[in-house]
C-alpha cells in the first residue's frame, strides 16, 4: 500500500493520520505535487488530487474521508467513531466545512488570482472559515487520551491548517480551546509525522 501526498494538504492529512492510528507505517508516504500533474498520481487518480491511496491489490482510492471509511470497516479497532455519532459526525462536519473554505482561498489565490481571497466567493469562504470555528471553539470536540475520533482528528487538522495558512490573517479569531485540543493529540506519532510544512 502506498499514499500519494503532499507536505501541505489538509485532506492528505486526515487521510494519512487515520492510517497512523490504525497501526499503518507511514513511512512509505510518496510526495507529488498535484498541480504539476505528477504522472503516478494521475495515473491513479483522473482528479490529479491527494490523498490518493493504492491499496496492496493496487486498487486506488481517493478522498480523505472515504478513505476514512474504508480504513474503519477493514480495521475496526481502535476506531476513529467512537463518542456519541450524531455529534462527532457533525463536528467533523463543521471542522471539513472550514477546511474546504480554507482550501477554496489557497487554490483562489495561488492559482487564480492573488485576490481571489477579496472576491465575493472568496470573502464568503473567509466568513465560514469564521463562523465554522466559532462552534468548535465553544464546544471542542472530547479528547481524554488514547485514539482520537474523528472530530477529534479533522478539528485539529483544520487547527493546523489555520496557522499554516492563514497565521497571521488580522481577521481570524483567536481559538484558545482548541490550541489546547491540538497540544493534546500533538505527539501522537500520526499527527507529529504529517505536521503540514511549506517545503
Ligand atoms: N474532497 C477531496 C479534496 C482533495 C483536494 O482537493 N486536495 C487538494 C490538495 S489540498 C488537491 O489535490 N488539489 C489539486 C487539484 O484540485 O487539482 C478529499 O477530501 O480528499
Amino acid at each position: 500500500m502506498r499514499i500519494l501526498t503532499n507536505t501541505t494538504s489538509p485532506y492528505a492529512r486526515i487521510a494519512r493520520i487515520a492510517l497512523g492510528e490504525k497501526g499503518f507505517d507511514l513511512s512509505p508516504t510518496q510526495i507529488v505535487n498535484p498541480w504539476a500533474d505528477d504522472a503516478p498520481l494521475l495515473a491513479l487518480n483522473p482528479a490529479a488530487r491527494v490523498p490518493t491511496l493504492e491499496t496492496d491489490g493496487g486498487t486506488p482510492l481517493t478522498e480523505s474521508l472515504l478513505i476514512l471509511l474504508w480504513l474503519e470497516k477493514k480495521i475496526p479497532e481502535p476506531s476513529l467513531l467512537q463518542g456519541p455519532l450524531d455529534h462527532i459526525i457533525s463536528q467533523a462536519g463543521l471542522a471539513m466545512g472550514v477546511i474546504d473554505a480554507m482550501a477554496n482561498i489557497v487554490t483562489g489565490t495561488m492559482q487564480m488570482d492573488p485576490n481571489w481571497g477579496e472576491s465575493r466567493v472568496g470573502l464568503r469562504r473567509r466568513r465560514t472559515i469564521i463562523t465554522g470555528f466559532r462552534p468548535l471553539e465553544a464546544d471542542p470536540p472530547a479528547y481524554e487520551g488514547g485514539t482520537p475520533n474523528v472530530a477529534v482528528i479533522t478539528t485539529v487538522v483544520a487547527v493546523d491548517y489555520l496557522q499554516l495558512r492563514f497565521g497571521d490573517a488580522p481577521w481570524a479569531e483567536k481559538l484558545p480551546k482548541l490550541q489546547i485540543l491540538r497540544e493534546k493529540v500533538a505527539e501522537r506519532p500520526a499527527f507529529a509525522q504529517t505536521a503540514p510544512y511549506i517545503p
